[in-house]
């Protein structure tokens, strides 16, 4: 059973009650990317881990980077520090940070190279990751959700399949494309994979999960159905039967009209819109969702007016229904740290 994610006044805590719809006294917040490069605590430790992988690898380092933000701003949520393609490398695909380059990995794209994968070390690989949450849950303060996370299958193939990050993700479209069933296979294989590493993070701690699916819409539509819907839509209904207090998040970046019927089809407590989505759109999706965004990163980088503005017109347009204040994709590198103060005390105050 996992730790019940509750204060010591027995009351779950703020962003497990807005994740599972309950009418809560003002909108949590948490930022994607909210530990990293921005921070130059971050940088610091970077430098002194060596490479990246061992930052994520080392519990001791990747609980205080989880935890640095933290001591600065009151959000009200952490993520878990780990990447995205610690579990392609946790099924036995070589994988490297090559710097200002981000991920590389040795491709993946025929039925030779996926007879390779295998689950079986997988925890042994990962046991580092879980030891981090579960100090994290001893560390954190004891109002702040600890939040894991995992990439959508489709996602993760993007960069299995390609090798690296991409713009147009064609070798991954294509193999789908063309190949339905040895594709699937790599789905399915990630879709297990997925469940069982989420689980892992829930058992040592994690009080909600969050399941990225940054380049979903990249996908037409039934490729979206196939590749994004329906493997997050297994993935999160086995969770439920496993933890069904723990609320799920999915994170279909930017996938327009596709966000209507998509926590229904999948079964999520609550879905991540990007800053290109109208807020009149995203009132509708409340009704049946918590709604968790949508802040431009680029307006937090510039801070001041033009920020305290949009973040306040969100707040009114949202902030009444089902949600969660974050951005529409991840803080970038470049942000000044008082910018992420200024808003998370915006953020704080506001009333519905
Ligand atoms: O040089 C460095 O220090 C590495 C930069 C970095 C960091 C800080 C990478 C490489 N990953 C991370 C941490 C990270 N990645 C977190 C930690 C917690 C937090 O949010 O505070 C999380 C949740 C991720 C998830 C992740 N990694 C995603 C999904 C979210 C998103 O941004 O869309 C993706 C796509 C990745 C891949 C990745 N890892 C790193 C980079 C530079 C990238 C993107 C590469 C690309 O553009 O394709």
């Amino acid at each position: 059973m996992e730790p019940a994610a509750r204060q010591e006044t027995g009351r779950e805590k703020l962003l497990i009650r807005a994740l599972k719809g309950a009418a809560v006294e003002r909108p949590p917040v948490w930022l994607m990317r909210q530990a990293g490069r921005y921070l130059p605590e971050y940088r610091e430790l970077r430098a002194r881990a060596g490479s990246f992988l061992n930052l994520c690898y080392t519990p001791e380092l990747a609980a205080e980077v989880t935890l640095q933000p933290l001591r600065r701003f009151a959000f009200d949520g952490a993520i878990l520090f780990a990447d995205l393609p610690l579990l392609a490398d946790a099924l036995g695909q070589k994988l490297d940070y090559r710097e200002g380059e981000g991920p590389v990995l040795e491709p993946v794209r025929d039925e030779a190279a996926l007879a390779q994968l295998s689950m079986a070390r997988m925890h042994d690989r990962l046991g580092p990751v879980y030891e981090t949450v579960r100090r994290l849950r001893r560390q954190l303060p004891e109002e702040v959700t600890l939040i894991g996370f995992a990439g959508a299958p489709w996602t993760l193939a993007t960069y299995m399949v390609q090798g690296r990050g991409s713009q147009d993700h064609a070798e991954a479209k294509r193999w789908a494309f063309r190949d339905e069933v040895g594709f699937g296979r790599l789905i399915h294989l990630l879709v297990d994979a997925t469940t069982e590493y989420l689980s892992r993070q829930i058992e040592a701690g994690a009080e909600a999960v969050q399941i990225f699916d940054s380049w979903a819409s990249a996908m037409p539509e039934a490729g979206f159905a196939r590749w994004c819907i329906e493997p997050v839509g297994m993935i999160v209904r086995r969770l439920k039967s496993r933890h069904p207090h723990v609320p799920v998040i999915a994170f279909p970046r930017a996938v327009g009209i596709f966000y209507a019927g998509f926590a229904e089809a999948t079964g999520a407590d609550a879905v991540g819109i990007d800053s290109c989505m109208p807020l009149s759109f995203a009132q509708k999706l409340q009704k049946s969702c918590t709604v968790q965004g949508n802040l431009d990163p680029q307006l937090l980088a510039v801070g001041g007016e033009p920020m305290r503005r949009e973040s306040a017109r969100i707040l009114e347009m949202l902030g009444r229904g089902r949600f969660v204040f974050n951005l529409g994709h991840g803080i970038l590198p470049d942000t000044p740290p008082e910018h992420v103060g200024a808003l998370v005390e915006q953020v704080r105050a506001w009333r519905p």
